[in-house]
C-alpha cells in the first residue's frame, strides 16, 4: 500500500505498520490510544482516552508532548468529541479547550484551525464527524508525508562522520512516529550509509533528552551519547560537534525560533564556534501571523518539577524555582531550516512567503 492510497484511520494504522516507526498515538475502536511518554524509558504503555477533557488532561499532563505529537492527540480529541456530539458548537468548544493545553506549539493550532476550516466550509450538508474524519485522515496523511521530505531534506546538510548534537526531543514520538523531525533526518542518514553520531542532552527537567530521544534513538540503532544540560559549551569549544539539528514548537516570519529552554544557549556556543545550526520545521510549525519570537507566547509550567529529578527532591520545599518551558533563539543564530520545501537560508521573511505561497 502507498501512502496515497490510504483512505481512513485504519487504512493509516495498517500503512504505519509496514514502516519502522513507534506510535505516539493513534486512533481504533473510537478511542485515543496513547503512549504514555511519562513512564518512559521504562516502561512502554498505552493509555486510553475517551473525552476531549481525558484528552487535553494528557496533554497538559505531557503524557504526550512534542509539537506534532500533542496536534494529532487534539485531532482525535476533536473527532471523539464529533462523533459523540455530531455538533458544530460542541466541536468549537473543544477546539477552545484542545488549543489552550499548551500555548507555544504552532502545529496545534494549525492543525485544529484546519479541521474548523473545514467544517465551516462544508457545501455538502455531511454529518460533522465525517468531515472531521475525513479532515483527520488528510492532516495525518499530511504529517507523515512531510515528515518523510524533511528527513529526505535535513540528510542534505549532515555529512558521513558527523556528530550531530540535539537538543530535548524532536523525532518520531514527538511528531506522529515516522520519524518527527531530528530522528527522521538520522534514520535517513543511516539508510544513505552515512556513519553518524548524535549527542543527546539530558533536557531538565522533564528529561526528554535522557528518557526519550536517548530510548528512541538506541531503538532505531542509531549511535547516541548522552550528556547532562551543562556540557554543549564543552562539546562545542572543543570541536567535538560538527552540527547541531534541533526541532522547533513555533518559528516567526523573521526565522525566531521557540523551542524548549536550553536551545538559545546551545544557539549561542555554536554560533561562537562556528558550528552550523539548523532547525527543523514545517508549515504547520511556522506562524506566519507573527513577526518576531518577542510575540511568541511562552508556556510557564509548575515550578515543583525544577524541585525534582524523576521521584528525588533535590532542594529544599522552600526554595522558590520557575520553569519556562522555551526560549527564543535569535534568527541570526540559525544556519537554516530544515523543511518539507528542502534548506531554507536567510533572509526567511522573503523566503518563507515565497515557499509557502504565503
Ligand atoms: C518539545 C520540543 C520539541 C518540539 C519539536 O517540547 O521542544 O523540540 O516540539 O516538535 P515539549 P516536532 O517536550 O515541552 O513538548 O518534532 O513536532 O517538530
Amino acid at each position: 500500500m502507498q501512502l496515497s492510497d490510504v483512505e481512513s484511520l485504519q487504512q493509516l494504522n495498517d500503512y504505519m505498520e509496514t514502516l519502522d516507526v513507534i506510535k505516539p498515538v493513534y486512533f481504533e475502536d473510537d478511542k485515543i490510544l496513547l503512549l504514555d511518554q511519562t513512564l518512559l524509558p521504562f516502561t512502554e504503555k498505552y493509555i486510553e482516552l475517551n473525552s476531549v477533557k481525558e484528552a487535553a488532561g494528557a496533554i497538559i499532563e505531557m503524557k504526550t508532548r512534542g509539537a506534532g505529537a500533542i496536534a494529532a492527540t487534539a485531532l482525535y480529541g476533536l473527532l471523539l468529541n464529533s462523533k459523540k456530539y455530531n455538533s458544530h458548537l460542541q466541536l468549537k468548544k473543544a477546539g477552545e479547550i484542545l488549543k489552550n493545553t499548551r500555548p507555544t506549539a504552532s502545529t496545534l493550532k494549525w492543525m485544529i484551525d484546519q479541521v474548523m476550516i473545514a467544517v465551516d466550509n462544508d457545501q455538502d450538508d455531511r454529518d460533522i464527524f465525517e468531515i472531521v474524519e475525513e479532515k483527520c485522515v488528510e492532516l495525518m496523511k499530511d504529517k507523515l508525508d512531510t515528515a518523510m521530505k524533511v528527513a529526505h531534506s535535513g540528510a542534505k546538510v549532515i555529512e558521513d562522520g558527523d556528530t550531530v548534537l540535539t537538543h530535548c526531543h524532536a523525532g518520531a514520538i514527538a511528531g506522529i512516529g515516522y520519524g518527527g523531525i531530528t530522528t527522521g533526518v538520522f534514520k535517513e542518514c543511516v539508510k544513505n550509509g552515512k556513519d553518524i553520531k548524535v549527542i543527546a542532552t539530558e533536557t531538565r527537567p522533564y528529561l526528554q533528552g535522557a528518557r526519550i530521544t536517548s530510548w528512541e534513538l538506541n531503538k532505531f540503532d542509531i549511535p547516541v551519547t548522552l550528556i547532562t544540560d551543562n556540557m554543549p559549551g564543552y562539546y562545542l569549544e572543543k570541536n567535538k560537534i560538527d552540527k547541531v539539528l534541533v526541532g522547533a514548537d513555533r518559528v516567526t516570519l523573521n526565522g525566531d525560533v521557540a523551542n524548549k529552554i536550553g536551545t538559545y544557549l546551545i544557539a549561542l556556543a555554536a554560533f561562537e564556534n562556528s558550528v552550523p545550526f539548523y532547525v527543523g520545521i514545517s508549515e504547520a510549525g511556522i506562524d506566519f501571523t507573527i513577526d518576531e519570537g518577542s510575540e511568541v507566547p511562552i508556556e510557564m509550567r509548575d515550578p515543583e518539577e525544577v524541585r525534582y529529578i524523576g521521584d528525588q527532591r533535590i532542594t529544599l520545599p522552600e526554595i522558590k524555582t520557575e520553569y519556562p518551558a522555551f526560549d527564543i533563539t535569535p534568527h541570526e543564530f540559525v544556519s537554516g531550516f530544515v523543511t518539507e520545501k528542502g534548506i531554507i537560508t536567510p533572509p526567511y521573511r522573503k523566503k518563507f512567503k515565497t515557499k509557502y505561497k504565503k
